[in-house]
Order: structure tokens, then sequence, then C-alpha cells
């Protein structure tokens, strides 16, 4: 196989979470995505790789070292979904066939479409998102920030499906969650009744083979995380945030995601919000991993 795929990666800058590995010595291996071109309100996420790896490296993150990271670099700019997808997937599958995690950082959404399709039988791909992203079609565009996780479903079939937080979502996308037996969990009931909904996510991941966690910053109120590209008010908190990713981490983390950070819009805590939720997926995993 050519290795035509490290070309991709031409970033030389900071680092995310202070990863300083090799490929070869890394467990878990982040790369960017700098792609926007479908923004439907707010384009701008393109810039959120560098962003993250700049904000990572003034965090203080307890244990980090523990964490065995590589960072490759960005994929090239590109304005064309298609090239997106299909260098996500390539990378996606060379991480995987290296038994280690691939971290995405996007970037919007719609590079899940890609990167959770190299994941099956049995991984359960759990959402953090406002949104439910189920539309078959929006902006005269069937492939895009909206609609990938339909054409995720279409394509995969009945996978299990978990989307945390919902609060924005269209009649025909909650028939369409209906149709493919995805368990939503909203933004409100994590509001009303914490302690339930720690006790439904662990339910939803008990029995798999791990999972993918794909990490959608505008499931944050937007008072906690201005910088994405589609606020929706009624959000959940950082805290409730992190302590739903432990929680589900705990079953095992095979890859993941975080996306939909807008530097243009941010203050700086849309972008610390996500490098901390990836931190404690990772260190969450990681803990389970080592004691059994
Ligand atoms: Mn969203």
């Amino acid at each position: 196989m050519s290795e035509d795929w490290i070309r991709f990666h031409f970033y030389k800058g900071p680092s995310f979470i202070g990863s300083e590995k090799s490929f070869q010595e890394a467990d878990y291996v982040a790369f960017g995505v700098p792609f926007d071109a479908t923004a439907s309100y707010r384009p701008g996420s393109r810039f959120a790789p560098l962003e993250l790896r700049v904000m990572s490296e003034y965090l203080e993150l307890p244990g980090e070292e523990s964490i065995l990271l590589a960072d490759l670099g960005d994929l090239p700019l590109t304005n064309s979904v298609e090239a997106m997808l299909k260098r996500v997937g390539e990378v996606v599958e060379k991480i995987v066939s290296e038994e280690k995690v691939p971290i995405a950082l996007g970037g919007e959404h719609t590079l899940t479409l890609a990167s959770a399709s190299k994941f099956r039988s049995g991984v359960a791909l759990v959402i953090f998102d406002a949104h439910l992203d189920l539309r078959d079609e929006y902006m005269d565009t069937r492939i895009n920030h909206t609609t990938w996780l339909r054409r995720f479903l279409e394509s995969s079939g009945a996978e299990k499906v978990v989307i945390i937080g919902a609060r924005a979502y269209t009649k025909e996308e909650v028939e369409c969650a209906e149709k493919f037996e995805m368990k939503i969990i909203t933004s409100a009931e994590v509001l009303q009744d914490f302690e339930k909904a720690v006790v439904e996510v662990r339910r939803l991941t008990s029995d798999v083979d791990g999972i993918y966690l794909s990490l959608d910053l505008d499931v944050l109120d937007p008072g906690y995380a201005p910088g994405v590209s589609n606020p929706e008010p009624g959000g959940i908190a950082p805290s409730h945030f992190f302590e739903l990713i432990k929680a589900v981490s705990r079953a095992g983390v095979r890859g993941v995601d975080v996306v939909e950070v807008n530097p243009l819009f941010d203050n700086g805590q849309a972008a610390a919000n996500a490098v901390y939720a990836v931190y404690y997926s990772l260190l969450a995993s990681s803990t389970t991993s080592s004691s059994t």
C-alpha cells in the first residue's frame, strides 16, 4: 500500500493535547479536517483544527502525558465534499488497521459520515448534538452537515445510534429517527433529571463493543460555547457534558470526532470545551482499558 496518505499532513505547529508521540508509539491519532464548504449559516469551522491545537497548549489537563497521542496534521483544503469524505475515510481506515484510535478534528459535522462508517458490528455511534442531522436534502444538496446522519443510516442499516442533547429538529427528522429506532435524549431531559440521563446513557452503552463518539459543540448552550456555526439556545452545561462523556466512554472509545467549533465567532470557550471533551473521553476510555 502506498503511503500517499501521509503527504496529506502538511501542518507543523502546536500539537493537539500536547501530543508528541510518533504514529507507531501512539494509541490515539489525531488529524485535522479543515472543511466547512456545506455551511448553511456561519462558515468558519475550517479554522477549528488549528484553534483546538493552540487552545490545548494553554489548558492544564491533568494526566495528559498518560494519553499516548500522535497528531498527524491537517488534510488538505478542499471545497469538494466527496474529496473530503474520501480522504477522511482512507485516513481513518489506515489508523484503525494499525489498531489505533482516530481523533478527527473538524471542521463541519459532515466528516462523521466517512469516519463513523469505518466502524461496524457492535460499535455504537454516540453523538452529542443540538441537531439530529437527519434531513433528506438541504439547500439543494443531499450530502451536507444537516443530512449526513440520514445518509449514514441509509447505508449502514440498523446500527445503534444515540443522540444526546438534541433540541432543534423538524418533523421529518423525528420520523426518520423513529424509523431507524435511534435513541434521543433531549437537552431538556438532561437539564430536568441529570442523574436519570447518566443512568440511561450507561444502559444504552452497556452491551456494545465500544463506541464511536461524535462531539458537536453546539450541544452546549451558546452562552458556554458561542463559537459554533449553528448556535441553538437551551443547551446543556459543560459539567453535564463532561460527566455524560465519561459515562459513555467507559464502554471503550474506538473513534472520536470533535466538530462545528467556529473560531470566527468564539470567545475561546467553544474551543476550550472541545479540548476538554476529547480529553475526558480519552481519559475515561484509557482508564477502563488498562483496568481490564
Ligand atoms: Mn449540530
